[in-house]
């Protein structure tokens, strides 16, 4: 589409152009009727201006494992520093290209999210780019972005979200970059975002130009130079419901949820992003009483706490299901990518253990009867659960390095459709993020199917494939010079070639390490190579030692320490991970002196 019949076609320009904004319903192409309106959001003015800023760059805004995560004092207080992230980000959308170019942008609903989004307006205007589609009022969970880039076929999307950290002015804020495909930008794109916030001199804006982010259709402006420039609010949700509905049977997630003999379920969005889709989805077309989600009021805080599905920042949901009265629980993250499963009485379904469970029943989801199942993938650190449900079907499985990034290449390529994390992340390829609510219905749709407890299904589980028996521990905010130089001081000692094949004992059991080495990655798509993506010990029964930096943190360091254990004898199946991996987790904080080169005496989350 060229601009001139973009411009002709809105009625409210007609020949003279003299009105700056309007919003409309209709397409810039195919105009609607009487119901558009103007909206001039420019006092009047006739066009809207474009503005170079001199700015100077920053050097710590290198995007981490999901973005640039930092306290939001960060963004806030030092000067130009969303807007040289945000001309960063655009600026690696080629110049030619932007005129025609579609950018999605969403967010998780945190504080200075809209603060942001205009921002993005103004900066994406004043950089030629054609067409903003927004979710209404900014909100826009991390799937239904990845779900919409690819449904308009936008160049990308700009994600304003920390995920499961906490929010609020004193909380974390994040900007993220997707690509075309839906998924967050590989690792060259986001070298290529650095490189450029490194040396930025200077940005492009348009400031007296302001969307209404509440009013659901198109608002065109005239911009200087570029002209015209659209900002098309949406519904977050309608996208995204329409691509469930072909993924599942809602008709018998229906039937579970709200016929003769429903389950009771317990949805707890943590007053993130996710609420309004558990709303409209779950409670309003397939039936689920309006109590059975709580939190479904995206709060810039959180409501004070974190949006983090796990055994710790959801207690509320875990204590609810102690109680006995719901058959199914999940809680979801600010962004709504992350899940957790409860069953009945709290029992406790570990990520590692979910998705080799969704694999294991893929014929339970419509979607992979008719896609089939190309490939199974796992970040480095999950648990081999997958893995041996992989062995069983005869399917390919690939072992990436942590980041849902590395997944993109691999079902582009038509290798992988199943894959999620340990870090609460399941999903596939219906999109390229990983995606809480799909997580939950495929859990729903297994127990539609088998008609079995989540607990009966997850017992199943183990007493075919065996159990791999996992557990993290999570040391937040550690001081970063400490953990830098214990990882530096393991690595060291892990490297000397006597560290293979020594034995190290706790209690009864001893270990043998059979490989130590710190995980690298070549992309078998495109050959790309990931390096020092985390510490290995693995000893000769297969028992994993991991050690790891996060880099989604905002402050100081935090230190992820993972084991994995498989076991397949069915009379120890059913033991408490924490009994079975005691003497690994004992040696693993004796040959790291975790606890006496950090001073932390304990992990902050156990998972
Ligand atoms: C992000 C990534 C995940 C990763 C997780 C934890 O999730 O998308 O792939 O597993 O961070 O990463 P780290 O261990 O480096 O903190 P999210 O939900 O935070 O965007």
């Amino acid at each position: 589409m060229n601009t001139s019949s973009r411009a002709s076609a809105c009625p409210l320009k007609g020949g003279g152009g003299s009105m700056k904004a309007c919003t409309c319903r209709c397409s810039a192409a195919a105009v609607a009727s009487s119901s558009v309106q103007i909206a001039d959001h420019l006092g009047g003015s006739n066009m809207v201006k474009v503005t170079t800023v001199k700015t100077k760059p920053y050097a710590d805004q290198k995007p981490g494992t999901s973005g640039l995560r930092k306290r939001v004092t960060v963004f806030q207080q030092n000067q130009h520093y969303a807007e040289n992230f945000i001309q960063s980000i655009i600026s690696v959308i080629e110049p030619a290209e932007r005129q025609a170019a579609t950018v999605v942008v969403g967010g998780d609903g945190r504080f200075f999210m809209k603060e942001a989004i205009q921002l993005i307006v103004q900066i994406a205007a004043a950089n030629g780019i054609g067409h903003l589609v927004i979710g209404q009022n900014g909100i826009m969970s991390t799937p239904a972005v990845s779900c919409v880039i690819r449904k308009v076929k936008a160049v990308g999307g700009i994600i304003l979200t920390a995920s499961h950290n906490p929010g609020g002015p004193n909380g974390d804020f994040g900007i993220k970059y997707n690509i075309s495909s839906g998924g967050p930008a590989p690792e060259g794109i986001t070298d290529k975002i650095f490189e450029i916030s490194k040396t930025l001199q200077e940005y492009q804006i348009c400031p007296e130009l302001k969307a209404d982010l509440a009013k659901i259709g198109k608002q065109i402006f005239e911009v200087d130079t570029f002209k015209p420039f659209t900002v098309e609010i949406v519904d977050c949700v309608d996208a995204y419901a329409e691509m469930l509905r072909e993924i599942f049977n809602f008709a018998a997630l229906k039937e579970l949820l709200s016929g003769a003999n429903h389950i009771n379920v317990r949805l707890d969005a943590m007053h993130g992003v996710v609420g309004p889709y558990v709303k409209k989805i779950v409670c309003e077309e397939l039936g689920s009483p309006s109590n059975s989600a709580v939190n479904c009021v995206p709060q810039e805080d959180f409501g004070g706490h974190h949006p983090d599905p796990n055994l710790t920042y959801a207690a509320d949901l875990v204590n609810t299901m102690k109680g006995g009265e719901y058959e199914f629980g999940a809680a979801f993250d600010g962004d709504g990518d992350r899940n957790m499963v409860l069953g009945k009485n709290g029992f406790f379904v570990n990520p590692s253990d979910s998705v080799a469970v969704i694999a294991a029943n893929f014929t339970s989801i419509p979607y992979f009867q008719k896609t089939g199942v190309k490939g199974l993938a796992r970040s480095m650190p999950t648990s081999g659960a997958l893995d041996n449900v992989a062995k069983a079907l005869q399917m390919q499985l690939y072992e990436t390095p942590t980041g849902w990034k590395f997944f993109g290449n691999l079902m582009d390529a038509g290798k992988l459709s199943l894959c999620g994390e340990e870090s609460f992340g399941t999903g596939s390829d219906h999109i390229r993020e990983k995606d809480g609510l799909w997580a939950v219905l495929a859990w729903l749709s297994i127990l539609a199917a088998r008609k079995q407890s989540v607990e009966e299904i997850m017992k199943d589980h183990w007493q075919k494939f065996g159990r791999n028996f996992f557990t993290r521990y999570d040391y937040e905010e550690v001081d970063s010079d400490a953990a830098n130089k214990m990882i530096k001081d393991l690595e060291t000692a892990m490297f000397d070639p006597s560290f293979v094949g020594k034995k190290f004992s706790s209690g009864d059991k001893t270990y043998e390490v059979a490989v130590s080495d710190n995980f690298a990655y070549t992309d078998p798509v495109d050959g790309s190579v990931s390096k020092n993506q985390g510490l290995r010990m693995i000893f000769s029964d297969g028992s994993r030692i991991i050690f790891r930096l996060s880099g989604t943190g905002s402050a100081g360091a935090t230190i992820r320490l993972y084991i994995d254990s498989y076991e397949k004898d069915p009379q120890k199946i059913y033991q408490d991970p924490q009994v079975m991996l005691a003497p690994l987790i004992d040696i693993a904080l004796k040959v790291s002196q975790l606890q006496e080169k950090t001073g932390r005496t304990g992990p902050t989350v156990i998972t």
